[in-house]
């Protein structure tokens, strides 16, 4: 048997949310800075993206991370989603970290703890792990700036009248109120939240598109549905994250989180250092607080950084390969 690929991942989920890490097969990626690899990369190897992450090697909802080398950071890399790439990925993050800890790259200090910077597209961001003896238990990072670019917009087209703010968080965001959306955050609801939430993000990014969002940088990546409770007098955002057409974010997402916290604060529902726990439609948690910032955003918007916590853990470690005579060379995804 012939191969022309052959590449080896470190796959976890984090709160259900799948990361494969690219351990080997990868060739030297041209530039100096993650971004420039990340660039590179797109031009040059993205026919990697769709044979690691689509089917029948990988799914929709599949996320992948090359890592690169850093020459400002302790390690680097960038993210890749099915469809698309992501100059930051929050439960990717996490699910790095738990890949980093697996094979031996980085290890507990004599108090249980471990620390390391990571260079992303998106910026610098800074990662503390928990150790109980040798067992990781739990991942933080201080990610890029969030800040909230426009609130209240009206969605345009739709059966209902429904408005969302537009928020980033290392993603751009739409963020809607679920049960103004009669949108239902329990499992049985993803089919109808994909369908709806795809057409959110096509309205607003028209919108963007049009000039009349002026504050939103680029197109929203996301529409993040939440619900806000209190449980023992912390707030809890259950949240779903609708990607595209048939992808979902499975975790309580971290770059969406980040933005989430600085509409909550802006809003004053939270104060700054407050900490909320996020909370997918699977029942698992985030726990996450955001700072202020002296510098400001967009139109003056206050930016916050936030930390958010959570754990991965490994499901496999793969060697991938593709024969010769493969009909379908890059594999295929159905939307
Ligand atoms: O956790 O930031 C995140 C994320 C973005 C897309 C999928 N997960």
């Amino acid at each position: 048997m012939s191969t022309t690929r052959r590449l080896t991942t470190v796959d976890s989920h984090t709160a259900g949310h799948p990361t494969r890490v690219i351990t080997g097969g990868v060739p030297p990626l041209e530039g100096d800075t993650v971004s420039e690899k990340y660039a590179w990369f797109q031009d040059n190897l993205d026919e990697l993206r769709p044979l690691l992450l689509h089917e029948p090697r990988g799914h929709s909802a599949m996320v992948g991370a090359v890592m690169t080398g850093s020459q400002v950071a302790d390690f680097g890399a960038f993210f890749l989603g099915s469809y698309n790439y992501l100059p930051m990925c929050g439960h990717a993050t996490i699910g790095l970290a738990a890949t980093l800890d697996y094979l031996g790259l980085v290890s507990p200090d004599e108090n249980g703890r471990a620390a390391f910077s990571l260079e992303v597209p998106a910026g610098i961001v800074d990662l503390a792990l928990t150790y109980d003896g040798n067992r990781l238990i739990s991942a933080s990072f201080a990610n890029v700036p969030a800040f909230v670019a426009a609130q209240n917009v009206r969605i345009p087209a739709l059966e209902m009248p429904l408005t969302c703010d537009i928020a980033y968080g290392g993603n751009w965001y739409a963020l809607v109120e679920a049960d103004a959306a009669g949108v239902s955050l329990e499992p049985s609801g993803v089919t109808a939240a994909l369908a709806l939430g795809s057409r959110i993000k096509a309205e607003i990014n028209a919108l963007i598109d049009l000039g009349r969002i002026p504050n939103a940088g680029e197109h929203v990546h996301s529409v993040l549905f939440y619900r806000t409770s209190r449980e023992a007098g912390l707030l809890v955002s259950r949240q779903l994250v609708v990607l595209a057409a048939n992808k979902f974010d499975r975790s309580p997402c971290g770059t969406g989180t980040s933005a989430r916290l600085a509409q909550l604060i802006g809003l004053g529902e939270i104060s700054s250092g407050e900490r909320i726990r996020s909370r997918n439609i699977l029942d698992v948690d985030f726990s996450a607080l955001a700072r202020p910032l002296e510098q400001a955003g967009p139109g003056a918007a206050p930016m916050y950084r936030p930390y958010i916590e959570g754990l991965a853990h490994i499901t496999g470690q793969h060697t991938f390969i593709r024969t010769e005579n493969d009909p379908l060379p890059i594999g295929f995804l159905c939307r």
